[in-house]
């Protein structure tokens, strides 16, 4: 069994525009084996998007493996785009190109916002899904968003001081809401230097150790701009209710093969909610990664998320 790092760099075999509405165009790809067995990833945020590295946590002569940019993200159009823009849009998109590509079933794989989109869509389509692979995991909850605007303080005072400065004293008493305007403003400088301050923030944040790459590559123009608007809308506007929804549901996906992949010093996403989640579901594999932060890209995140793609191998 493969047991070291992520795949090598590999290109699609097919990329494609979907519209799914009359305002948003989605961005697709698929990548491995087009008989293969067929895995989705859903990226973070909201709003983050997908990157050519997410391909790699699959064996490309195994998997079929589909990676779309969800609506108003990355190659998606309008990026930063937030009307016609929820939960359940996002949910209803994945089985439009599920359908357009002719996919039966499949693995979901999500991390972050990727972990609770998965455990939404599979939810409400159970049918659909062959196994669940969720890294950091995050609920959407409201002491999960007071945590990501206030709290990563705590371990990260620095980040922090860099993102609540851009907001005069006055508004501090409600960052969501301060961010809201200037993300939202009509100038789009006010919204780009509000997004890039957002966006460096949480990826300052998304490492156990500093990660210089990752952070320039948070100021990024249109991955901020993706990010931080779509993140801010779904904090404001789209909370799930009830907010424990994702956990009471847990009985319509307990059949369904899961392994859940949490680092212990995630911040953006405590692991007190993956705990929550797992004590919700003990029949859900639990891995815990003693010495590793938020993103998929540590170390041993990537290895412990390989690691699962390649057992699922046997369940498929
Ligand atoms: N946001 C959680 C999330 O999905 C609250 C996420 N956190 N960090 C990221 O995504 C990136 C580092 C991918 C931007």
């Amino acid at each position: 069994m493969h047991r070291g790092d992520l795949f090598p760099p590999l290109d699609p075999y097919q990329t494609g525009r979907l519209k799914v509405s009359d305002l948003h165009t989605l961005y697709w790809e698929q990548c491995g084996n087009p008989d293969g067995v067929p895995v989705v990833f859903l990226h973070g945020g909201p709003g983050a998007g997908a990157s050519p590295t997410h391909r790699r946590f699959f064996d490309p002569r195994f998997y079929r493996i589909v990676i779309l940019d969800q609506r108003g993200a990355g190659r998606s159009t309008p990026l930063g785009e937030l009307r016609e823009n929820t939960t359940e849009t996002l949910v209803q998109d994945i089985e439009t190109l599920r359908e357009h590509l002719g996919v039966q079933r499949w693995l979901v794989f999500g991390g972050s916002w990727g972990s609770t989109l998965s455990l939404a869509y599979a939810q409400t389509h159970p049918e659909r899904v062959t196994g669940l692979i969720l890294r950091g995991i995050f609920l959407m909850r409201q002491q999960e968003i007071d945590w990501f605007l206030y709290e990563m303080r705590t371990i990260f005072p620095e980040a922090w001081a860099g993102f609540a400065s851009h907001i005069p004293e006055a508004e501090r008493g409600d960052l969501l809401e301060a961010y809201w305007r200037r993300l939202t403003a009509d100038d789009p400088q006010v919204r780009m230097q509000a997004a890039r301050i957002w966006s460096v923030y949480e990826g300052a944040c998304s490492t156990l150790l500093p990660s210089p790459e990752l952070v320039s590559a948070s100021g990024e123009d249109n991955h901020a701009l993706g990010l931080a608007r779509i993140e801010a809308h779904y904090f404001r506007n789209n909370r799930l209710t009830p907010e424990t929804r994702l956990l009471d549901q847990v009985d319509r996906i307990r059949h369904i093969p899961t392994v859940i992949v949490q680092g212990r010093y995630d911040v953006v996403c405590p692991i007190r909610t993956a705990d929550e989640l797992h004590r919700a579901w003990p029949e859900a594999d639990y891995v815990i990664v003693p010495d590793a932060g938020h993103s998929a890209m540590e170390p041993g995140i990537r290895a412990a998320l390989v690691q699962a793609t390649e057992r699922f191998k046997s369940l498929s």
